[in-house]
């Protein structure tokens, strides 16, 4: 979603918002755009609809030279994609502002500020908190102060950079509800979104906190909290290299995660797993203490996530013996829900900024949880700050906005909690060493996996004319087949569901005939013979199948089935291995259909809204 990069310096900061800029793109956005004021104080501004790029053409052969600049890239939410709705907006020419997002009352300040005289030029919530920190700094005669008295008037979540063009040494920031993290520089400071979009200028980074306003000029950064308080908020180090960003040898970033997801587990079971056991502190240093008291597991999550919950459900009650619910978090926040006794609210976030999740673990804080623990991609991010305890799942940036490493390494994460809270509560510790012993086999079963890339590619030519598409799973493959129609949808636009076999019946056969490919998932279990019989029922109604089966479950290609031989695993890791096909499908499928694959249309990859 939106992304914001600021600078105040002494160099010129236009290649370094541009930069900051294209770093975010991975975020989602449908316009951009840059504001920088010159040596002699003129205010420079371009917007474009349209991607970085054309907003870094746009701005060849301008004058943008400047010390003090904010930049942005906007997800429309309130008024459409033009470029009098791109950020910066502007005050009459004295108050420059980018803003992430949604001011709610936005519709009452605004006739309030028009009855004031302020012209409005575009349909944004942001111009109308631009305004009123212009009303407010008129009164109060300081832009932090008014930034303060405004921030009170405003319900809705927002982060936010705002300078005064006469004084364009300082930048005030805040941030509520969207996150913002503050890059340490020498003689300079920056802000941003996110600090993969600073890592070319600073690996010092402070993040702010809910509420808190903060103050950076090229020699210091303040921080106040809502109070007004000054506040010291902690600094840190980053040790992710910025070269990570690249697509190397490559033609998509989803491709390249979906081929480094070997690797992004290795690094996910580094030093976590001891031969017959995971070590105790993986989630965090009082963790296994709290795990022995768990008897009931709550799981809340978003998108590509939640499914990695659904298959968690099926794991703990299965290994663990420990109940479990999984919830999306848009429903969860929303209605009066049962809180069990002694239970760990589990978040599943790969980015920790999802604004949903976050408002689930803030609202599950006061319902008397026992302790929470969030399953993130992203450190620091506001999700592992505000758990008790988090397992950070190490699958490196992922840049794609269609999910792929980060939910095969939350799936490890969650298979571990399984076999912590398994060994917490002394069950046997041969389920136990079945799950070690898959684990430490997984990198090799993806690596195997991948080599059906051509054969999928072949495949993915067959997906090319349809419009409609249905998968098949059961058992903790049935999430697997939610992910993988998931994955379908968002990057090919063909449209695809998922069902339980074994609910066919019950409906979607309606819908089968040589038009609508049906997608199987089909590892050798125990549910093996049950799903062969959903199969023929399709069969028998001319439905053309593809299923991904292990060989030894004898399914024979002809000409209204095509067999694709996966890897044969151990059980339990089956729904991670099963995953990595149906990622090269989509993927392959919507290269023949010429789809932004890194960036679908209307998605975005951190949705820091509602
Ligand atoms: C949840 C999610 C992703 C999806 C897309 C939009 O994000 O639904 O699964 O791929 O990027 O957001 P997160 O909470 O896992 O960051």
């Amino acid at each position: 979603m939106c992304g914001i990069v600021g600078a105040v310096a002494q160099r010129d900061v236009k290649d370094i918002l541009l930069e900051g800029l294209r770093r975010l793109e991975y975020r989602g956005y449908d316009s951009a755009g840059i504001a920088v004021v010159d040596k002699k104080g003129e205010l420079n501004r371009i917007r474009k609809v349209g991607n970085v790029a054309e907003l870094r053409d746009a701005c060849q052969g301008q004058d943008l030279s400047g010390a003090t600049g904010i930049a942005h890239t906007r997800w429309a939410t309130h008024g459409g994609v033009t470029e009098q709705n791109a950020h910066p907006h502007v005050s009459e020419g004295k108050l420059v502002i980018v803003h992430n997002g949604i001011i709610e009352n936005h519709a009452e300040l605004r006739q309030l500020l028009e009855s004031k005289g302020y012209t409005f030029t575009s349909d944004t919530d942001t111009e109308v908190m631009l305004h009123q920190i212009h009303e407010d700094l008129k009164q109060t005669g300081d832009l932090l102060k008014a930034v303060q008295t405004t921030v009170k008037k405003l319900h809705g979540a927002y982060g936010t950079v705002v300078y005064e063009v006469n004084n364009p040494e300082r930048l005030i920031v805040a941030r509520s509800g969207s996150p913002l993290v503050i890059g340490l520089g020498i003689g300079e400071n920056f802000v941003a979104s996110d600090q993969f979009s600073l890592q070319p200028v600073t690996n010092r980074f402070q993040y702010l906190e809910e509420g808190d306003i903060a103050e950076l000029t090229r020699e210091q950064v303040r921080v106040f909290d809502p109070t007004g308080k000054e506040v010291e908020r902690d600094q840190f180090e980053s040790d992710i290299s910025h070269e990570s960003d690249g697509k190397g040898e490559y033609r998509h970033h989803m491709l390249k995660e979906i081929h480094e997801q070997p690797t992004a587990i290795r690094n996910t079971l580094q030093d976590r797993i001891l031969e017959l056991t995971i070590v105790d502190s993986v989630f965090g240093e009082d963790a296994s203490a709290l795990l022995k008291k768990v008897e009931h597991v709550q799981i809340v999550a978003c998108g590509t996530s939640y499914h990695s919950g659904l298959v968690a459900r099926y794991w703990l009650e299965q290994y663990a013996n420990v109940s479990c619910s999984v919830e999306i978090a848009s429903e969860i926040r929303y209605r009066k829900s049962f809180v069990h006794k002694n239970a760990l609210f589990v978040t599943i976030s790969q980015s920790g900024e999802t604004a949903d999740t976050l408002a689930a673990l803030r609202l599950a804080k006061s319902q008397g949880y026992m302790t929470s623990l969030a399953i993130c991609n992203v450190p620091n991010s506001s999700l592992v700050r505000e758990s008790d305890l988090c397992f950070m799942t190490k699958a490196g940036a992922e840049i794609g906005v269609a999910s792929t490493k980060a939910f095969t390494t939350q799936l490890v994460g969650l298979l571990m909690l399984v076999a912590a809270l398994g060994q917490s509560k002394g069950i046997a510790a041969n389920v136990i060493k079945q799950i070690t012993n898959a684990l430490h086999s997984l990198p090799s079963k993806i690596e195997e996996s991948l080599a059906l890339s051509d054969e999928i590619e072949k495949l993915a030519e067959e997906f090319a004319d349809k419009q409609h598409s249905l998968f098949l799973g059961r058992g903790e493959q049935y999430p697997i087949a939610m992910e993988g129609a998931l994955k379908l949808k968002e990057i090919s636009y063909i449209h695809a569901e998922a069902y339980a076999a074994g609910e066919l019946k019950h409906g979607p056969l309606a819908l089968i005939d040589a038009d609508m490919p049906i997608i199987v998932v089909a590892p050798n279990n125990e549910l093996l013979e049950k799903l062969k019989s959903n199969v023929e029922e399709v069969r028998a109604r001319g439905g053309i199948l593809y299923v991904f089966a292990d060989k030894h479950a004898q399914f024979e290609s002809d000409e209204t089935m095509r067999v694709i031989d996966v890897p044969n695993t151990d059980d339990i890791i089956a729904p991670i291995v099963y995953t990595i096909p149906l990622q090269l499908l989509s993927y392959y499928v919507a290269i023949i259909k010429g789809t932004d694959v890194d960036q679908p249309r209307n998605l975005a990859k951190s949705v820091t809204v509602e």
